[in-house]
């Protein structure tokens, strides 16, 4: 098998939302010796640094919405710098605030469909992120990226989708803050979701395991969304939408193990981390040592646990 070459991508954006903090995530990252801990594991590691977004005006939409034209800037930066990426690399996108999907994503995707295969998504997240700026009562943009990739109407300025991603390629896991909006398109779409109750009752590894079994009937390419709130605020302070009840570093770790095993992961990004809410740092090291799991850090190596 040939190595493996990530590129650390830095995208300190903070626009998403309107507390601020998320723009110290990628170096709170790289503090917490990311790039080491992938070259520790045997892969090839380029830190590109952070990027910055283009300068953009936006386009009209509700008031309320709030540093429209900044999210917009990033997302144009971003889409290109992560098509250009996939070229020759498994890209990691450092954030910044969960707005970053909008650009990360639509650029993977633009490169799966450029190689005719199906872009999927996995959102680890303890919200569903599909509202569009029409329909969010926040007026913030990180709760909106998924309404965007899916080609939900009601995002002038943006990159145009030209390959949204369809909605039965996308499942998200964590899910245990939904607004009623979203309740209600979310339940009209075939998202797969799973709530924090399925996770109780089931288990984390089932679920995963279903969704990447599709992935890989269909040879498809698989981007991952960790956000921060996914986890437990107990063991992941370092966020600004804390809900209780979230993954355990367990389950957490399972599926990055999981997702390792699988081979199926093309594209990553690490988001919400604010460090102005951290604890010595645990938030970070342990966004960090979940990135290790995904990129194949073991205790000891099980062959024989490969679910696929
Ligand atoms: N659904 C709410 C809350 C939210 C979404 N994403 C986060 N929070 N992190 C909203 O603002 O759209
Ligand atoms: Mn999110
Ligand atoms: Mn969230």
């Amino acid at each position: 098998m040939t190595t493996t070459h990530c590129r650390l991508i830095g995208a300190p954006v903070d626009s998403g939302r309107r507390g601020r903090g998320c723009l110290m995530g990628p170096d709170a990252m790289r503090t917490a010796r990311l790039a080491e801990a992938l070259r520790d594991l045997g892969l090839s590691v380029t830190d590109m640094g952070n990027i910055s977004p283009d300068d953009v005006p936006g386009g009209d939409v509700p008031a309320h919405i709030h540093a429209y034209p900044e999210t917009a800037g990033w997302t144009h930066a971003l889409s290109r710098v992560a098509r250009a990426a996939m070229a020759d690399s498994l890209p990691i996108f450092l954030g910044g605030d969960h707005s970053l999907s909008l650009g990360s994503v639509h650029g993977v995707a633009e490169h799966a469909a450029s190689e005719g295969r199906p872009q999927f998504v996995l959102w680890l997240d303890a919200h569903s992120d599909f509202h569009t700026p029409d329909t969010s009562s926040s007026g913030n943009m990180h709760g909106t990226p998924l309404g965007y990739l899916t080609g939900r109407p009601g995002f002038p300025g943006l990159p145009a989708v030209t390959n949204p991603i369809a909605q039965k390629n996308i499942c998200i896991i964590g899910l245990r803050s939904v607004d009623a909006a979203e309740k209600e398109a979310l339940q009209a779409s075939e998202i797969r979701r799973h709530d924090m109750r399925d996770i109780d009752e089931n288990g984390i590894a089932k679920p995963l395991e279903a969704f990447l079994q599709e992935v890989s009937r269909a040879n498809g390419a698989l981007h991952v969304s960790l956000d921060v709130d996914f986890l437990d605020p107990m063991v992941a302070p370092a966020v600004g939408t804390t809900v209780p009840g979230g993954a355990t570093v367990r389950e957490a770790h399972l599926v990055m193990e999981m997702l390792h095993d699988s081979e199926l992961m093309t594209s990553l990004d690490l988001v919400e981390l604010n460090p102005a809410l951290d604890e010595r740092g645990r938030t970070a090291q342990l966004m960090v040592d979940l990135a290790a799991s995904a990129l194949g850090r073991r205790v000891f190596d099980r062959p024989t646990t490969r679910l696929l």
